[in-house]
């Protein structure tokens, strides 16, 4: 079936070049990008984003991590979008993720792990509210999916 996932390139990811070539890995495994933008985030989006980790001891750092430089928010498409993305991603600490995976390749620091993307459903709904206008989603017509 069909889902959505919210997905965000963290602050550094323009520094270091790396937007291209991340973009590109959810691309080339047959994943729709239906919504795409830059921008800077608040530390009042930050606080909502990560509501679940307030309180946590890297919660205070997290927020200053996220608010520190611009992002790259999307919204990608797909059959079991999320657990692929997820799947791509690789594990949340880059000592346990592996190679081949982005967090895998690219991080060294659980703090610093360059991309989020939503865990589930319901997180990924709250999440692309949060970050994108119904207006700003484009479902564009995909003639070449009997190929994925
Ligand atoms: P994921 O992004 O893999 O779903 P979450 O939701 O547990 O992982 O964590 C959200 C973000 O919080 C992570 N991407 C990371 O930036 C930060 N984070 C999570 N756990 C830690 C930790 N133990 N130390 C520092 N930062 C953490």
């Amino acid at each position: 079936m069909e889902t959505r996932c919210f997905s965000m390139l963290k602050p550094g990811i323009l520094n270091r070049r790396l937007v291209g070539e991340v973009i590109s890995r959810l691309e080339k495994k047959g994943l729709k990008l239906v919504g795409l933008k830059m921008m800077n985030i608040s530390r009042e989006l930050a606080s909502k984003h990560y509501i679940e980790h307030k309180g946590k001891p890297f919660y205070d750092s997290l927020v200053d991590y996220i608010t520190s430089g611009p992002v790259v928010a999307m919204v990608w498409q797909g059959d079991d979008c999320i657990t692929l993305v997820r799947k791509l991603c690789g594990a949340t600490s880059p000592a346990e993720s592996h190679p081949g995976t982005i967090r895998g390749d690219f991080c060294s620091h659980t703090q610093h792990n360059i991309i989020h993307a939503s865990d589930s459903d319901e997180s990924a709904k709250r999440e692309i509210d949060l970050f994108f206008k119904e207006e700003e989603i484009i479902d564009w017509e995909d003639t070449l999916a009997c190929w994925l």
